[in-house]
């Protein structure tokens, strides 16, 4: 399956969701007054792309009714779609840098998609013939060790893990990183713990490791992906927020997009944390992890 099928596959619900509700709200006069739009944001705000973001977006659609005249049901769809497209910026992706140690640190609660995710990207690089390292670093929950090791088994990909439960993560990320140095690894993707005792515990030991990978490798490329769960609509985007204020964040992943009808939580999540959205998970899969790329999103969401 293509891209563009993939996410139209998996944004169907959203879509359905988004594209009735605006036909409906468009189908007495084919215009657009004031209550409507009211109506139009209330409609982006049930579709989870959030408040402040619901209110950019009609702001600007009154911006180009205002300039253009034109307030018919094709301008008003045409100005919702370029600025959801402004509020995700251009397409950004996560590449590793030739030549040297990339490190990705996976973060966010449980239950999200981090492991699925490492396990996906393992695959991913080595597909591209990258030598590539998981590393078990969610020592907290019983079973997670065993999951990443499925993956790793699953990938033909090395999994650096302590054994135990209870075993200390930043011991395991010091393993780690000196395995992924001594084998000359382009990728080493470290896998956490969603869940600790509480909020600050868990950013506690984010901050732990990576003052360890950036004191034994200091010269890798080291870079944090939050993923988030669609499905738990706006509690998805509060989470970002969290740890885009607390914990040090480059990229956002998005998982669970199939089937979910708060896709326009990645317009929300874009749009409160500043931080781009490089990939989507659109299904539970090994190969259901594509790059999140704006446009499509964007066609997907919207019926053209
Ligand atoms: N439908 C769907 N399911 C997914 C996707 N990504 C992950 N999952 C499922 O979500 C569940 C949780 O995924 P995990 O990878 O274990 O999540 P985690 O963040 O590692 O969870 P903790 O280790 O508990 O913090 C699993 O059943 C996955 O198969 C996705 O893109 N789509
Ligand atoms: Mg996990």
């Amino acid at each position: 399956m293509g891209l563009f099928e993939s996410f139209k596959k998996g944004l169907e619900s959203t879509r359905n969701f988004f594209s009735s509700g605006f036909t409906r709200l468009a189908a007495g006069s084919g215009h657009f007054d004031e209550d409507m739009l009211d109506e139009l944001e209330e409609l982006l705000v049930r579709a989870d792309c959030g408040v402040p973001a619901s209110e950019e977006i009609i702001d600007g659609v009154k911006a180009d009714i205002k300039k253009t005249g034109d307030d018919s049901q094709d301008a008003v769809y045409g100005s919702v779609r370029r600025k959801m497209r402004e509020i995700l910026g251009d397409k950004q992706s996560y590449e590793l840098v030739p030549g040297q140690l990339n490190i990705l640190l996976l973060i966010g609660v449980n239950g999200t998609g981090k492991t699925t995710t490492a396990g996906k990207l393992a695959l991913r690089y080595k597909k591209q013939g990258k030598k590539v390292i998981l590393a078990a670093a969610d020592t907290f929950r019983a079973a997670a060790v065993e999951q990443l090791k499925a993956w790793g088994e699953r990938t033909d990909t090395t999994v650096i893990s302590q054994g135990s439960d209870g075993a200390d993560p930043a011991a395991v990320v010091f393993d780690a990183v000196h395995a992924a140095v001594a084998r000359k690894a382009d990728l080493l993707i470290i896998d956490t713990a969603g869940r600790l005792h509480n909020k600050k515990n868990l950013m506690d030991e984010l901050s732990k490791i990576r003052r360890i990978i950036v004191r034994e490798a200091p010269d890798a490329s080291l870079k944090s992906l939050l993923i988030i769960d669609a499905t738990t609509g706006q509690n998805a985007v509060l989470q970002a927020e969290a740890f885009a204020e607390a914990a040090e964040l480059d990229y956002i992943g998005i998982t669970k997009l199939d089937g979910s009808a708060k896709g326009g939580v990645a317009i929300s999540v874009a749009y409160n944390t500043g931080k781009p959205v490089v990939l989507a998970g659109l299904g539970e899969g090994e190969e259901d992890l594509v790059d999140f790329d704006p446009d499509i999103f964007i066609d997907s969401l919207t019926e053209k």
